[in-house]
Protein backbone atom coordinates (compact mmCIF):
# COMPACT_ATOMS: atom_id res chain seq x y z
CA UNK A 1 0.00 0.00 0.00
CA UNK A 2 1.54 3.33 -0.90
CA UNK A 3 0.74 6.83 1.73
CA UNK A 4 -1.90 7.70 2.27
CA UNK A 5 -3.34 10.53 0.22
CA UNK A 6 -5.60 13.46 1.82
CA UNK A 7 -8.45 14.81 -0.12
CA UNK A 8 -10.59 17.20 0.63
CA UNK A 9 -14.35 17.39 -0.77
CA UNK A 10 -15.77 20.90 0.22
CA UNK A 11 -19.79 21.17 -0.05
CA UNK A 12 -19.66 17.96 1.66
CA UNK A 13 -22.92 18.35 3.10
CA UNK A 14 -24.40 18.79 -0.31
CA UNK A 15 -26.66 16.63 -2.99
CA UNK A 16 -23.45 16.18 -5.21
CA UNK A 17 -20.93 15.30 -2.34
CA UNK A 18 -23.53 12.63 -0.81
CA UNK A 19 -22.97 10.75 -4.64
CA UNK A 20 -19.30 11.10 -4.47
CA UNK A 21 -18.37 10.71 -1.62
CA UNK A 22 -18.55 6.65 -1.88
CA UNK A 23 -17.08 6.60 -5.06
CA UNK A 24 -13.93 8.28 -3.85
CA UNK A 25 -13.81 5.98 -0.57
CA UNK A 26 -13.73 2.84 -2.37
CA UNK A 27 -11.17 3.92 -4.48
CA UNK A 28 -13.22 4.63 -7.58
CA UNK A 29 -10.42 7.89 -8.21
CA UNK A 30 -7.42 7.29 -7.08
CA UNK A 31 -6.76 3.69 -7.09
CA UNK A 32 -7.84 0.57 -5.58
CA UNK A 33 -4.96 0.08 -3.23
CA UNK A 34 -4.56 3.83 -2.65
CA UNK A 35 -5.77 4.09 1.41
CA UNK A 36 -6.99 7.74 1.68
CA UNK A 37 -8.11 10.51 4.79
CA UNK A 38 -11.16 11.78 3.17
CA UNK A 39 -11.36 16.06 4.71
CA UNK A 40 -14.97 17.26 4.49
CA UNK A 41 -15.60 20.81 4.62
CA UNK A 42 -18.91 22.64 5.16
CA UNK A 43 -20.81 25.79 6.43
CA UNK A 44 -21.38 25.85 10.27
CA UNK A 45 -25.19 25.49 9.33
CA UNK A 46 -24.64 22.42 8.17
CA UNK A 47 -22.46 20.81 10.53
CA UNK A 48 -25.04 18.32 11.97
CA UNK A 49 -25.85 17.18 8.54
CA UNK A 50 -21.93 16.53 7.53
CA UNK A 51 -22.32 14.47 10.67
CA UNK A 52 -24.78 12.29 9.40
CA UNK A 53 -23.08 11.63 6.00
CA UNK A 54 -19.46 10.36 7.92
CA UNK A 55 -21.70 7.94 10.27
CA UNK A 56 -23.11 6.87 6.77
CA UNK A 57 -19.15 6.46 5.06
CA UNK A 58 -18.25 4.94 9.04
CA UNK A 59 -21.05 2.38 7.76
CA UNK A 60 -19.81 1.63 4.52
CA UNK A 61 -16.72 -0.21 6.39
CA UNK A 62 -14.80 0.51 3.51
CA UNK A 63 -10.80 -0.85 3.26
CA UNK A 64 -9.17 2.35 1.32
CA UNK A 65 -11.07 4.87 4.02
CA UNK A 66 -8.57 5.68 7.04
CA UNK A 67 -9.92 8.50 8.81
CA UNK A 68 -12.75 10.99 8.16
CA UNK A 69 -12.31 14.84 9.49
CA UNK A 70 -15.32 16.87 9.06
CA UNK A 71 -14.64 20.42 10.25
CA UNK A 72 -15.92 23.92 9.16
CA UNK A 73 -12.99 25.38 9.43
CA UNK A 74 -10.39 26.27 6.39
CA UNK A 75 -7.48 25.99 8.33
CA UNK A 76 -8.23 22.03 9.15
CA UNK A 77 -9.50 21.28 5.92
CA UNK A 78 -6.81 22.12 3.86
CA UNK A 79 -3.67 21.16 5.86
CA UNK A 80 -1.43 19.26 3.63
CA UNK A 81 -3.91 18.17 0.64
CA UNK A 82 -2.75 15.72 -2.08
CA UNK A 83 -6.29 17.37 -3.62
CA UNK A 84 -8.76 19.24 -3.19
CA UNK A 85 -12.39 19.08 -4.78
CA UNK A 86 -14.23 22.63 -4.03
CA UNK A 87 -17.80 21.52 -4.84
CA UNK A 88 -19.56 24.19 -2.25
CA UNK A 89 -20.32 27.74 -3.09
CA UNK A 90 -22.43 30.07 -2.78
CA UNK A 91 -25.84 28.91 -4.75
CA UNK A 92 -28.30 32.05 -6.55
CA UNK A 93 -30.85 32.78 -4.32
CA UNK A 94 -34.05 34.45 -5.51
CA UNK A 95 -34.13 37.83 -6.64
CA UNK A 96 -30.41 37.82 -6.76
CA UNK A 97 -28.11 40.09 -9.03
CA UNK A 98 -25.20 38.04 -11.10
CA UNK A 99 -22.93 40.60 -9.92
CA UNK A 100 -23.57 39.51 -5.95
CA UNK A 101 -23.19 36.08 -6.57
CA UNK A 102 -19.64 36.35 -8.05
CA UNK A 103 -19.11 38.38 -5.45
CA UNK A 104 -20.21 36.63 -2.94
CA UNK A 105 -18.72 33.62 -4.71
CA UNK A 106 -15.47 35.43 -5.42
CA UNK A 107 -15.42 36.01 -1.61
CA UNK A 108 -15.34 32.34 -1.14
CA UNK A 109 -12.97 31.20 -3.21
CA UNK A 110 -10.35 34.15 -2.24
CA UNK A 111 -10.54 32.61 1.34
CA UNK A 112 -9.71 28.84 -0.22
CA UNK A 113 -7.23 29.44 -2.39
CA UNK A 114 -5.39 31.22 0.35
CA UNK A 115 -6.01 28.55 2.62
CA UNK A 116 -4.76 26.17 -0.35
CA UNK A 117 -1.88 28.21 -0.28
CA UNK A 118 -1.03 28.62 3.32
CA UNK A 119 -1.82 24.80 4.41
CA UNK A 120 -1.92 22.60 1.82
CA UNK A 121 0.76 20.62 -0.40
CA UNK A 122 2.79 22.30 -3.43
CA UNK A 123 1.56 19.45 -5.34
CA UNK A 124 -2.18 19.45 -4.55
CA UNK A 125 -4.34 19.32 -7.78
CA UNK A 126 -7.45 21.40 -7.27
CA UNK A 127 -10.78 20.83 -8.98
CA UNK A 128 -13.38 22.89 -8.77
CA UNK A 129 -17.07 22.35 -9.03
CA UNK A 130 -18.95 25.30 -7.67
CA UNK A 131 -20.38 27.73 -10.48
CA UNK A 132 -19.52 30.02 -11.39
CA UNK A 133 -17.24 26.97 -11.45
CA UNK A 134 -13.99 28.66 -14.31
CA UNK A 135 -14.05 32.22 -12.90
CA UNK A 136 -14.09 30.62 -8.95
CA UNK A 137 -11.14 28.53 -10.37
CA UNK A 138 -9.34 31.69 -11.84
CA UNK A 139 -9.78 32.92 -8.28
CA UNK A 140 -8.67 30.41 -6.21
CA UNK A 141 -5.29 29.94 -8.31
CA UNK A 142 -4.99 33.99 -8.27
CA UNK A 143 -5.22 33.29 -4.72
CA UNK A 144 -2.75 30.51 -4.35
CA UNK A 145 0.48 32.07 -6.25
CA UNK A 146 3.08 29.14 -4.93
CA UNK A 147 1.01 26.37 -6.44
CA UNK A 148 1.57 25.59 -10.06
CA UNK A 149 -0.94 26.95 -12.10
CA UNK A 150 -1.48 23.67 -14.09
CA UNK A 151 -2.21 22.49 -10.69
CA UNK A 152 -6.11 24.14 -11.20
CA UNK A 153 -8.77 22.88 -13.38
CA UNK A 154 -12.77 23.42 -13.31
CA UNK A 155 -15.29 20.87 -14.09
CA UNK A 156 -16.55 20.34 -17.66
CA UNK A 157 -16.45 16.70 -17.69
CA UNK A 158 -20.16 16.18 -16.90
CA UNK A 159 -20.50 18.95 -20.39
CA UNK A 160 -17.77 16.53 -22.02
CA UNK A 161 -20.24 13.13 -21.10
CA UNK A 162 -23.42 15.08 -21.84
CA UNK A 163 -21.79 15.41 -25.58
CA UNK A 164 -20.10 11.92 -25.82
CA UNK A 165 -23.61 10.32 -24.38
CA UNK A 166 -25.72 12.49 -26.64
CA UNK A 167 -23.45 11.58 -29.97
CA UNK A 168 -23.42 7.63 -29.11
CA UNK A 169 -27.23 7.28 -28.32
CA UNK A 170 -27.80 8.71 -31.84
CA UNK A 171 -25.10 5.94 -33.38
CA UNK A 172 -26.68 3.41 -31.59
CA UNK A 173 -22.90 2.76 -30.31
CA UNK A 174 -21.63 2.47 -26.17
CA UNK A 175 -20.54 6.16 -25.46
CA UNK A 176 -16.99 4.24 -25.21
CA UNK A 177 -17.30 4.01 -28.69
CA UNK A 178 -17.24 8.34 -29.08
CA UNK A 179 -14.03 9.74 -29.02
CA UNK A 180 -12.57 13.44 -28.80
CA UNK A 181 -15.49 15.32 -28.31
CA UNK A 182 -14.25 18.58 -26.83
CA UNK A 183 -15.90 21.11 -24.64
CA UNK A 184 -14.52 24.84 -24.87
CA UNK A 185 -14.93 28.17 -22.91
CA UNK A 186 -17.40 28.40 -20.01
CA UNK A 187 -19.25 25.51 -17.94
CA UNK A 188 -22.31 27.90 -18.83
CA UNK A 189 -25.15 27.72 -21.61
CA UNK A 190 -22.19 29.20 -23.75
CA UNK A 191 -20.47 26.49 -23.75
CA UNK A 192 -19.47 25.30 -27.56
CA UNK A 193 -19.24 21.31 -27.85
CA UNK A 194 -17.56 20.49 -30.91
CA UNK A 195 -17.79 17.40 -32.81
CA UNK A 196 -14.92 18.63 -35.37
CA UNK A 197 -12.29 16.34 -34.21
CA UNK A 198 -14.87 13.35 -33.01
CA UNK A 199 -14.81 9.98 -34.09
CA UNK A 200 -17.17 6.93 -33.94
CA UNK A 201 -16.27 3.28 -33.96
CA UNK A 202 -19.04 1.75 -35.47
CA UNK A 203 -19.18 -2.10 -36.23
CA UNK A 204 -15.09 -2.08 -35.55
CA UNK A 205 -14.84 0.91 -38.53
CA UNK A 206 -13.59 4.40 -37.12
CA UNK A 207 -15.56 7.11 -38.46
CA UNK A 208 -15.70 11.03 -38.57
CA UNK A 209 -19.15 12.04 -36.27
CA UNK A 210 -20.09 13.76 -39.24
CA UNK A 211 -20.19 10.25 -41.60
CA UNK A 212 -21.40 8.44 -38.31
CA UNK A 213 -24.34 10.74 -38.30
CA UNK A 214 -25.27 12.03 -41.71
CA UNK A 215 -26.78 14.66 -40.34
CA UNK A 216 -24.95 18.17 -40.06
CA UNK A 217 -27.85 20.32 -39.66
CA UNK A 218 -28.41 18.28 -36.26
CA UNK A 219 -24.64 17.96 -35.20
CA UNK A 220 -25.10 22.11 -35.50
CA UNK A 221 -28.33 22.76 -33.92
CA UNK A 222 -30.03 20.74 -32.13
CA UNK A 223 -27.05 18.90 -30.58
CA UNK A 224 -25.04 21.99 -29.19
CA UNK A 225 -28.86 23.19 -27.93
CA UNK A 226 -29.19 19.90 -25.90
CA UNK A 227 -25.88 20.27 -24.25
CA UNK A 228 -25.28 23.68 -23.53
CA UNK A 229 -29.01 23.16 -21.89
CA UNK A 230 -28.85 19.73 -20.50
CA UNK A 231 -28.16 20.87 -16.46
CA UNK A 232 -31.68 22.87 -16.92
CA UNK A 233 -33.54 19.99 -18.68
CA UNK A 234 -32.87 18.07 -15.71
CA UNK A 235 -33.26 20.39 -13.05
CA UNK A 236 -36.83 21.12 -14.53
CA UNK A 237 -37.61 17.48 -14.59
CA UNK A 238 -36.26 16.41 -10.97
CA UNK A 239 -36.40 19.77 -9.51
CA UNK A 240 -32.54 18.94 -8.24
CA UNK A 241 -29.59 19.78 -10.30
CA UNK A 242 -27.42 16.75 -11.97
CA UNK A 243 -25.85 15.45 -8.65
CA UNK A 244 -25.09 11.84 -9.57
CA UNK A 245 -24.08 12.65 -13.23
CA UNK A 246 -22.09 15.27 -11.95
CA UNK A 247 -20.53 13.52 -9.32
CA UNK A 248 -19.30 10.52 -11.87
CA UNK A 249 -17.70 13.41 -13.97
CA UNK A 250 -15.97 14.48 -10.57
CA UNK A 251 -14.62 10.91 -10.82
CA UNK A 252 -13.64 10.72 -14.18
CA UNK A 253 -11.68 14.04 -14.14
CA UNK A 254 -9.46 13.44 -10.99
CA UNK A 255 -9.60 10.27 -11.88
CA UNK A 256 -7.79 11.28 -15.27
CA UNK A 257 -5.37 13.80 -13.59
CA UNK A 258 -4.57 11.63 -11.32
CA UNK A 259 -3.69 8.23 -13.48
CA UNK A 260 -1.90 10.19 -16.07
CA UNK A 261 0.78 11.62 -13.46
CA UNK A 262 0.87 8.40 -11.96
CA UNK A 263 1.65 6.66 -16.02
CA UNK A 264 4.17 9.31 -16.55
CA UNK A 265 5.90 9.97 -13.02
CA UNK A 266 9.22 10.14 -12.48
CA UNK A 267 11.24 10.71 -9.77
CA UNK A 268 11.91 14.24 -9.37
CA UNK A 269 15.46 15.87 -10.69
CA UNK A 270 15.22 13.62 -13.63
CA UNK A 271 15.79 14.87 -17.52
CA UNK A 272 13.81 12.28 -18.60
CA UNK A 273 12.59 12.45 -22.52
CA UNK A 274 8.48 12.72 -22.81
CA UNK A 275 6.33 12.54 -26.18
CA UNK A 276 5.55 16.77 -26.46
CA UNK A 277 4.03 19.09 -28.46
CA UNK A 278 5.74 22.29 -29.46
CA UNK A 279 3.78 25.44 -30.24
CA UNK A 280 4.76 28.63 -32.33
CA UNK A 281 6.38 30.11 -29.95
CA UNK A 282 8.40 27.49 -28.48
CA UNK A 283 6.47 26.63 -25.42
CA UNK A 284 5.81 23.02 -24.95
CA UNK A 285 3.52 20.84 -23.64
CA UNK A 286 3.60 16.65 -22.29
CA UNK A 287 1.21 15.28 -24.73
CA UNK A 288 -1.14 13.41 -22.31
CA UNK A 289 -3.73 10.91 -21.55
CA UNK A 290 -1.75 8.39 -23.79
CA UNK A 291 -2.70 4.91 -22.94
CA UNK A 292 0.46 3.13 -21.06
CA UNK A 293 0.20 -0.94 -20.53
CA UNK A 294 1.98 -2.63 -18.29
CA UNK A 295 4.30 -3.56 -21.23
CA UNK A 296 5.61 0.05 -21.48
CA UNK A 297 5.11 0.93 -17.64
CA UNK A 298 7.72 -1.50 -16.77
CA UNK A 299 10.18 -0.50 -19.29
CA UNK A 300 9.24 3.36 -18.44
CA UNK A 301 10.44 2.31 -14.79
CA UNK A 302 13.29 0.89 -15.80
CA UNK A 303 15.11 3.68 -17.88
CA UNK A 304 13.71 5.85 -14.92
CA UNK A 305 15.74 3.29 -12.60
CA UNK A 306 18.60 3.94 -14.65
CA UNK A 307 18.57 7.98 -15.09
CA UNK A 308 18.03 7.92 -10.86
CA UNK A 309 21.27 6.04 -10.58
CA UNK A 310 23.21 8.08 -13.05
CA UNK A 311 22.13 10.92 -11.33
CA UNK A 312 23.00 9.72 -7.46
CA UNK A 313 26.88 8.90 -8.96
CA UNK A 314 26.96 12.79 -11.10
CA UNK A 315 25.98 14.46 -7.79
CA UNK A 316 28.34 12.70 -6.01
CA UNK A 317 31.26 13.62 -8.42
CA UNK A 318 29.78 16.90 -8.25
CA UNK A 319 29.96 17.18 -4.34
CA UNK A 320 26.45 17.75 -4.11
P1 LIG B 1 -25.99 21.76 -2.67
O1 LIG B 1 -26.64 23.07 -2.40
O2 LIG B 1 -26.72 20.49 -2.49
O3 LIG B 1 -24.66 21.66 -1.77
C1 LIG B 1 -23.73 22.69 -1.67
C2 LIG B 1 -23.10 22.61 -0.30
O4 LIG B 1 -22.03 23.56 -0.28
C3 LIG B 1 -24.05 22.95 0.84
O5 LIG B 1 -23.99 21.93 1.82
C4 LIG B 1 -23.50 24.27 1.35
O6 LIG B 1 -23.70 24.44 2.74
C5 LIG B 1 -22.03 24.13 1.01
N1 LIG B 1 -21.29 25.40 1.00
C6 LIG B 1 -21.71 26.63 0.66
N2 LIG B 1 -20.72 27.52 0.86
C7 LIG B 1 -19.65 26.83 1.31
C8 LIG B 1 -18.35 27.22 1.70
N3 LIG B 1 -17.94 28.49 1.66
N4 LIG B 1 -17.50 26.25 2.12
C9 LIG B 1 -17.90 24.98 2.19
N5 LIG B 1 -19.14 24.56 1.86
C10 LIG B 1 -19.99 25.48 1.42
O7 LIG B 1 -25.39 21.90 -4.15
P2 LIG B 1 -24.88 20.74 -5.14
O8 LIG B 1 -26.00 20.26 -5.95
O9 LIG B 1 -24.08 19.77 -4.37
O10 LIG B 1 -23.96 21.61 -6.13
C11 LIG B 1 -22.77 22.20 -5.68
C12 LIG B 1 -22.21 23.14 -6.73
O11 LIG B 1 -21.88 22.46 -7.93
C13 LIG B 1 -23.17 24.26 -7.15
O12 LIG B 1 -22.44 25.48 -7.20
C14 LIG B 1 -23.59 23.85 -8.56
O13 LIG B 1 -23.97 24.95 -9.33
C15 LIG B 1 -22.31 23.23 -9.04
N6 LIG B 1 -22.41 22.35 -10.22
C16 LIG B 1 -21.39 22.39 -11.12
C17 LIG B 1 -21.32 21.56 -12.21
C18 LIG B 1 -20.18 21.61 -13.17
O14 LIG B 1 -20.23 20.86 -14.14
N7 LIG B 1 -19.17 22.44 -12.96
C19 LIG B 1 -22.40 20.58 -12.47
C20 LIG B 1 -23.21 20.26 -11.28
C21 LIG B 1 -23.52 21.43 -10.37
O15 LIG B 1 -24.59 22.13 -10.89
Amino acid sequence: CSEQLRVLVTGAAGQIAYSLLFSIAKGDVFGKDQPIILLLLDITAMLPVLEGVVMELQDCALPLLRDIIATDMEEVAFKDLDAAILVGSMPRKEGMERKDLLKANVAIFKSQGSALEKFSKKTVKVLVVGNPANTNCLVAAKSAPSIPKANFSCLTRLDHNRARSQVAMRCGVPATHVKNVIIWGNHSSTQYPDVHHCMVNMSGSELTCFDAIKDEAWLKGEFIATVQQRGAAVIKARKLSSAMSAAKAICDHMRDIWTVNYHYWVPDDLIYSFPVQIHKDKSWKIVDGLGINSFSQTKMDATAAELMEERDTALAFLGV
